[in-house]
């Protein structure tokens, strides 16, 4: 079947799949015998599964899914299957099978070089790739393509000797050799039980650099990269990531790598960050490749986190895997819990947090506050390509860390080993998971686990009362969960607050309180709608500290003074609260001038505010990376959740103000501080050193926002002297916001003079841009046109339009010029890649949330999109379900 037919079809029947249908199938494949011949305009699949019939139910019905597969040949024990002996209905072909066992085989063609979905197997750059998660694996060959079908595999892959030397699938390489006519084979073995959508393959002409690892219990693992060649010189802080994260596991969780090898490829072409393939990780390479000279700080972090991440899933999604993509925040949240962890443990732990909960903030928040909101663990989808969403990573990450914080480290290591030893090989739910650790504590979770049915962020709202007589303080909360899309009511979640009181001096007050408080932990535990917490024997009226290292993903509101936040900005003892009391006070800042701009009034910046930030960037007791965090205003998807309307332009219109405010004011103070904290020192990416790169670039734009002449000057300076990728973005972000257009011009053609055949250069080079504050629909037009630009890759995709997308500022500034760009780009990519069109869609997902006219603009944007001909049906469901709101 052509591609193009097979579109039309799924997008003319969007099924919806509910949870509740769940049903086992009635054969398992135990093994899968897997044969791919790789010509230069089709390849050739033979694959033969192993079928057993499932003892459980009753059917023999054997289920198989296939997509864009040409059929050479069928065959069941031998005897060929011909139509009459199969039914074939969209993705699904299946038969009726007497045996208990039997064994089908497939002879199929597919056209990897024409595959621009980038699921499945598919051409990228030079080389043949896989990506299979979730339902990738059926455009490769007939297969139960379900996660609870798990079998071993042994893969034969075939090729041109010169044009793919290196020939990769999971598991461990057990023979290889030579063919005619210039081909070569090998054969790989996998002898863990895995579900389809952990299959990889990878034929190119790569380079290898190797590595070692030695397990706790004594095993070598081969540790390998394979790069394209021009990117050799990037892998070595993948391979030592990859370490770290081997040995943290060990110790933090007991757990073993199994494999004698683990290898990582580099894909220039791939829809979403990496893959956890067993023993066979496929990562963008945009994740994966640095250098210290073309990679910021921030990417080399978030490189180790997802090497980490997709390390981590051989135990948390591979050996335990998910029953049904329902359950995927199972592997998910787990998985993000666990990396997130990993990197407060390199790292520094407080301004992790903060990074979390700022991205959480930023990204989850709205999602639960608009048409997307769905439970961490979804009832139905159309198309589970679009569930791959915050909701289910951090917010599900989040609902894991509040077991670990309502069990303490010791039960919850309990429950996971618990959870890996009863389920190994197995593909289980999430309430198999919280059942163990049920199991292990003795507590009763079955109120906690509305968290992963419910969806929406719950409110908290804290008053207080003060009995000075009876030195009583009282907290009282009150929790309540708007209603999301097919959940009207809620009922009242579980949720840890931690908490403290503080004297006057900023000293923790004794707590002595007969609530469900641990003293230990801090932690208050809410379960009803209301709670009165009473703290007795108080000399005087504490200020309270809530929710400190945001102990539950919710938002609670007390009403602090801006003198209560500068107190605690500058005093909790708590560093997280430190963080959030300056978040919040600068975000009540914002949000009260974008009110006076509206009303007509002049726009004032409340003195609290200037008094923290000179306190603040003063305080040397304080780390750079915290100093950096603190002095960061909100953002605007902060801003715009945080109101009931969004006015756009009063919002930019305050935080401009707000940031000229504190950029001039503090100019001087700016200055020397971006001056003493330059460094010739050679790069070294550690907490100390790019927490000092943060706060002196952050300091940089402050001072160049004061309009000071010479701030240009050094900003110039520090780009053309710039040893490392961080410096260099440092100096062109705060140049880029500036007006100097012809150094602005300068800089950027010298950049990608420079730097035009490093494609992740490339890539920042057009994200730098699309992220300025100047830019407009017309230039990011002409990046579309620009000879390095490439529709039908994502990462290009990303940094040009997306990124001009999620700049604010210059998104909502151009009559709707910016909506019709990125509603015309999601139309175009629609054929050529659904997936990354559905998740573009995304943006425009909070458009009854405008005021008039962005409101309706915005909607147009959106009918625009579901106009489109022949429509996926990716995107189909999410522009209906941001339609529908
Ligand atoms: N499991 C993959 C994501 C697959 C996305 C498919 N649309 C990467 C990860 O979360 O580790
Ligand atoms: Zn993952």
């Amino acid at each position: 079947m052509q591609a193009q037919e097979a579109l039309t079809m799924k997008t003319q029947d969007p099924r919806t799949i509910y949870l509740k249908d769940y049903r086992q199938p009635d054969f398992w494949v135990d093994h899968l015998d897997l044969t791919v011949r790789i010509f230069d305009d089709y390849t050739e699949l033979s694959s033969i599964l192993s079928l057993r019939k499932n003892s459980d139910v009753k059917g023999r019905e054997v289920v198989l899914h296939g997509v864009d597969q040409d059929i050479q040949q069928l065959m069941l024990d031998g005897v060929e299957l011909t139509k009459e002996h199969y039914r074939q209905e969209g993705e699904v072909l299946s038969f009726e099978c007497a045996n208990d066992k039997a064994e089908f085989k497939a002879c199929t063609r597919i056209y990897p070089e024409k595959n621009t979905s980038l699921e499945g197997l598919y051409q990228s750059g030079s080389m043949y790739c896989t990506q299979c998660e979730a339902e990738g694996f059926r455009k490769i060959t007939f297969f139960p393509d379900r996660p609870d079908v798990m079998a071993t595999f042994r893969t034969r892959i075939e090729a041109d000797k010169e044009r793919f030397p290196v020939l990769l699938s999971n598991g461990n390489p057990v023979d290889k050799g030579e063919l005619d006519g210039g081909r070569h084979y090998a054969v790989w073995d996998d002898p863990f039980v895995k579900p389809s959508y952990l299959f990889a393959l990878v034929a190119g002409k790569l380079s290898e650099k190797s590595s070692q690892f030695t397990t706790a219990s004594g095993r070598d693992v081969a540790l390998k990269i394979f790069v394209e060649p021009q990117n050799a010189h990037k892998v070595d802080f993948a391979l030592e990531s990859l370490k770290k994260s081997m040995k943290w596991d060990e110790d933090v969780y007991g757990r073993e790598y199994d494999l004698d090898l683990f290898m990582i490829v580099a894909s220039d072409f791939f829809n979403m960050g990496a893959m956890e393939n067993k023993g066979l990780n496929v990562f963008n390479s945009a994740v994966v490749l640095a250098t210290p000279d073309t990679t910021t700080d921030d990417r080399f972090e978030s490189i180790e986190a997802i090497v980490a991440h997709e390390y981590f899933h051989n135990w948390s999604g591979n050996r335990v895997t998910c029953r049904d993509w329902f359950q995927l925040s199972l592997k998910e949240g787990f998985t993000v819990f666990r990396d997130s962890e990993f990197t407060a443990d390199m790292h520094d732990r407080a301004v992790k947090r903060i990074e979390d909960v700022a991205m959480l903030r930023a990204a989850q928040f709205p999602e639960d506050n608009g048409p997307m909101a769905h439970p961490v663990r979804p009832d139905s989808y159309i198309e589970i390509n679009n569930f791959y969403t915050a909701t289910v990573y951090e917010k599900g990450a989040e609902v894991v860390r509040m077991i670990h914080t309502l069990l303490g480290a010791d039960e919850f290591r309990k429950g996971s080993d618990l959870y890996f030893e009863r389920f190994d090989g197995q593909a289980v739910t999430t309430d198999d998971f919280v059942a163990c650790m049920e199991e292990v504590s003795g507590q009763d979770l079955s109120q906690f686990k509305r968290w992963y049915s419910q969806a929406g962020t719950p409110r908290i709202d804290v008053t207080e009362k003060w009995l000075e007589n009876e030195g009583e303080y009282q907290l009282i909360f009150r929790q309540h969960c708007p209603p999301t899309p097919g959940q009207t009511e809620k009922q009242p979640f579980v949720i840890p607050v931690k908490l403290g009181l503080l004297n006057e001096q900023g000293e923790e007050c004794q707590i002595n309180t007969d609530a469900d408080y641990n003293a230990k932990t801090q932690v208050l535990t809410l379960r009803d709608e209301n709670t009165v917490a009473r703290f007795q024997k108080l000399n005087s009226k504490p200020v309270p500290s809530l929710l400190r290292d945001f102990s539950a993903p919710v938002k609670l509101r007390f009403d602090y003074s801006n003198e209560a936040l500068a107190f605690l900005a500058q005093n909790d003892t708590n560093g997280f609260n430190r963080w959030d009391a300056a978040q919040q006070l600068y975000l009540k800042a914002i949000l009260s001038m974008a009110n006076s701009k509206q009303l007509g009034k002049s726009m004032k910046v409340p003195a609290a505010v200037l008094d923290t930030v000179a306190a603040i960037a003063g305080d040397v007791t304080l780390s750079h990376a915290k100093r950096a965090a603190m002095l960061a205003m909100p953002g605007y998807p902060i801003l715009k959740d945080a109101v009931d309307e969004i006015h756009i332009e009063s919002l930019i219109a305050a935080r401009k103000q707000l940031l000229s405010t504190v950029s001039r004011q503090f100019r001087d103070l700016w200055r020397s501080l971006t001056e003493s904290l330059s460094s010739d020192a050679a790069y070294r990416f550690d907490a100390a050193e790019s927490g000092r790169r943060k706060l002196q670039g952050l300091c940089l734009r402050y001072w160049l926002n004061a309009g000071d002449q010479s701030a240009f000057e050094h900003a110039a300076e520090l780009y053309r002297r710039a040893t490392n990728q961080t410096d260099r973005v440092n100096a062109l972000r705060a140049i880029l916001d500036g007006d100097d257009q012809a150094l602005q011009s300068s800089l950027l053609e010298h950049f990608y003079d420079n730097w035009k055949t490093d494609t992740q250069m490339v890539e920042q080079w057009f994200s730098l841009q699309t992220s300025g504050q100047g830019i407009k629909a017309s230039r990011v037009r002409e990046l579309m046109q620009h000879e390095a630009f490439d529709l039908r890759n994502p990462n290009k995709v990303r940094s040009v339009v997306l990124t001009f997308a999620h700049n604010a500022q210059a998104f909502h500034d151009s009559e709707g010029q910016g909506y019709r760009l990125l509603a015309e780009t999601i139309a175009e990519l629609n054929t050529l890649n659904p997936q990354v069109a559905a998740r573009m869609v995304n943006v425009l997902a909070d458009w009854k949330r405008f005021a008039e006219p962005v409101r309706s603009r915005l909607e147009d944007a959106l009918k625009q999109v579901l106009a489109t001909p022949e429509l996926s049906q990716d995107v189909f469901e999410m522009a209906e379900r941001a339609l529908k709101g």
